[in-house]
């Protein structure tokens, strides 16, 4: 089939996530074709270096024989069977021993879901329901930040604080509430860092105060917040909000479906962070993207109070524990293990990215350049010493975009800043090939919008 027939038909019949199809159906869609190693390729043979991996998932590239050996031999042998009515299989509860292993210590128990989405839907239902275990069913509200993803359901949507999200569909649902995000290029400018920290965290005591701390259930943030824009929380925003949890006994929820496997230079943010969470929230990268997976790891502490209530927790998908899905996310574990692929990312990969990236801050459209592990952010400014924005009609970070994806590099826009969170098992040649990537890119972008402005 034609790449053209390809377009043809996706844009007759297929509905997109997040697009305006009035849009998409006047530009059409780029095909991509296949992938390998960290580039993907598209349907006329551009090779794309893929510095998002995927959404964020695809840490060990797109040619990881393993973990698609393994998705093979466990479809022969047992392509779907559930955890429903006292089932089990090897691969669940093999996974379920591996997670309890490399997760930190206290999290020794986990419920599978298909996604980073159902996570949170079951994060929502799990709270509640442990606290209603406890007596305690006043204790509803679910404390989360504006500007923050965690997914595209009801409660995923409803958590995240994404504005335009809430606008359609009348949410957030009720009982979820949400405090400003700790994002100090945008919010904190002029003050100093470590107190925007801790100011922006202590809005969770005065909204747990304001609230009654007999009404909350939990805090759910992710450890920088990812599509949100890359934000990276000053040193003092993650001990003052483990001490506010652990002061008014609210539920401590990391969502990493992003930030964990690697991304930030150790397994898990929680460990880069030194948080202890009662709940993380896993997916993308658990499989490497492969195969769709979720997992919500709870501490002995929550897992407890379940196990002693003496009837059903109503809650679980057909696919909780896919056998082929924790078949491949056993594989990426183990391949990460044999690799010691952390240890290569914290060590040597992490630290040269981010010597390439700090090199793009002196860019006259850059005001910052900021980067954790392997996730990074360029804010695009029309002037460097006051950080002004371009007008937003001149959708700079759009215009950037485009610019990277004709170059053969894929960064992703979050308005008007750039973002990346490349595979975890690229070389550090690849790295220079992503930072002279990008720098052409900023070069052709600058000269556009000067062009533009005139
Ligand atoms: N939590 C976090 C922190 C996420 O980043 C989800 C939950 C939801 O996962 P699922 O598997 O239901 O999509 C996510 C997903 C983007 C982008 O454009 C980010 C995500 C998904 C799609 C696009 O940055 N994150």
């Amino acid at each position: 089939m034609s790449s053209n027939q390809i377009q043809q038909q996706d844009s007759e019949h297929c509905f997109h996530p997040f697009s305006n199809y009035h849009q998409l159906n006047r530009d059409g869609s780029r095909v991509i074709e296949r992938g390998e190693g960290i580039f993907v390729y598209d349907a006329h043979g551009q090779k794309i270096l893929d510095a998002m991996a995927g959404l964020w998932c695809v840490n060990l590239g797109y040619s990881a024989d393993a973990l698609i050996e393994a998705a093979t031999a466990q479809m022969k042998q047992l392509p779907y069977y559930n955890l429903f009515f006292q089932s089990t299989h090897a691969p669940a509860a093999k996974l379920a021993q591996k997670l309890s292993e490399i997760t930190p210590e206290h999290l020794n128990h986990v419920f599978f879901t298909g996604s980073g989405s159902e996570c949170n839907d079951t994060v929502i239902r799990t709270v509640r329901h442990y606290w209603s275990c406890l007596g305690k069913p006043s204790k509803q509200v679910i404390i989360s930040r504006e500007n923050a993803y965690h997914g595209s359901t009801m409660a995923g949507a409803s958590l995240g604080g994404m504005k335009p999200m809430h606008a359609q569909g009348g949410l957030p649902i009720p009982g979820v509430v949400h405090i400003p995000q700790p994002y100090y290029f945008g919010e904190g400018q002029g003050q100093d860092p470590q107190q925007f920290g801790l100011e922006r965290a202590r809005l969770l005591e005065q909204k747990i105060l304001e609230l009654g701390e007999d009404k909350v259930a939990a805090f759910i943030a992710e450890p920088v917040q990812g599509a949100g824009g890359v934000i990276i929380p000053p040193e003092s925003y993650w001990p003052e909000i483990q001490r506010i949890c652990d002061k008014y006994e609210i539920l401590l929820v990391a969502d990493e479906v992003i930030c964990g496997f690697g991304r930030t230079g150790q397994w898990f943010a929680s460990q880069t962070y030194n948080i202890k969470p009662d709940l993380m929230c896993l997916a993308k990268g658990i499989t490497s993207g492969y195969v769709p997976l979720g997992a919500v790891m709870m501490s002995d502490r929550v897992a407890q109070v379940l196990r002693d209530y003496d009837d059903e927790f109503t809650h679980g998908f057909t696919y909780s524990g896919h056998p082929v899905a924790c078949a491949v996310a056993l594989a990426t574990i183990e391949q990460m293990q044999q690799t010691q692929l952390i240890d290569y990312v914290h060590d040597e990969l992490a630290p040269y990215l981010a010597e390439g990236w700090q090199q793009l801050s002196e860019h006259p459209l850059v005001g910052e350049a900021r980067i954790k592990g392997m996730m990074g952010a360029l804010e695009l400014v029309a002037d460097k010493t006051t950080l002004q924005r371009y007008d937003k009609k001149l959708a700079a970070g759009t215009l950037c975009r485009n610019i990277c994806v004709n170059n053969g590099l894929i960064m992703r826009a979050v308005g008007d800043t750039m973002i990346i969170a490349p595979p975890l098992i690229m070389s550090k040649a690849e790295v220079d090939q992503l930072i002279t990537l990008a720098k052409k890119c900023l070069d052709q972008t600058y000269t556009e919008l000067q062009h533009q402005i005139g």
